[in-house]
């Protein structure tokens, strides 16, 4: 290996009792769309691998949809005089408010083209309360309405969770401190993620809160197939 190719220190054989969670790959998350990610679409193909990697192993491979009833109150088009990305804080709310975005049966909601949707085994949608958004696939963010992942998941005997898709200091962060807070081992798959990046603050606070919690980092290439 050479000087300046990064240390890869983790490595791991895929086993009963893992799952796949693929979050958010929405038309809406990708460039150009509503609430569009910076190079969204690029995880598609890497996220098909790794999914039929899982398939193929008989594992649990979840995906989830961000699906919002019209006038959600996480749109900044629902509160009189504000823009998207300003910055609020309500209960089940904010830091900032979004563009209209992945409202339910709409294009924008609808997966990406291309997404192998037929390996999933389940697909779990979230933030359909109109006052409150769910940035967890596990729990709504007031933090008491559950999505119904974790039973799910327990109820399939799935120990570790695997994440990947979009976006990475949103629904991806949640996700995995949530998974850690519930006892499952939690890996996220670090280039087949990307941020929205506002506030600009987000990504750090995301990526630290999950190193400090105990989350584990790891590319699709070091994740082997079971045997
Ligand atoms: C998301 C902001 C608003 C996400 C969803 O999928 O990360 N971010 N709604
Ligand atoms: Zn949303």
């Amino acid at each position: 290996m050479s000087a300046d190719q990064p240390v890869r220190n983790e490595w791991v054989k895929l086993e009963h009792g893992d799952a796949l969670i693929a979050v958010d790959l929405q038309n809406d998350f990708m460039p150009g769309g509503a609430l569009g990610v910076r190079e969204g679409d690029t995880i598609v193909e890497g996220v098909n691998s790794v999914m039929e990697l899982f398939s193929r192993g008989g594992l649990t491979v979840v995906l989830t949809q961000d699906w919002h009833v019209p006038e959600h109150y996480s749109f900044a088009s629902a509160h009189e005089g504000r823009n998207p990305f300003d910055l609020y804080e309500a209960s089940g709310l904010g830091p900032v408010l979004w563009p209209d975005h992945c409202v339910q049966g709409s294009e924008g909601s609808d997966f990406k083209k291309g997404l192998k949707t037929v390996f999933a085994n389940a697909i779990i949608r979230k933030g359909y309360h109109k006052t409150i958004d769910s940035y967890s696939a596990f729990i709504e963010n007031d933090k008491k309405t559950p999505t119904g992942l974790e039973g799910y998941l327990r109820s399939r005997g799935v120990e570790r969770i695997f994440i990947c898709g979009l976006a990475l200091d949103y629904c991806v962060f949640f996700t995995a401190v949530d998974g850690i807070r519930l006892g499952f081992k939690v890996y996220v798959i670090v280039e087949l993620t990307k941020p929205v990046g506002s506030p600009p603050e987000s990504i750090s606070i995301a990526m630290e809160t999950m190193t400090d919690k105990g989350v584990h980092f790891i590319h699709a290439d070091e994740i082997r197939p079971r045997s």
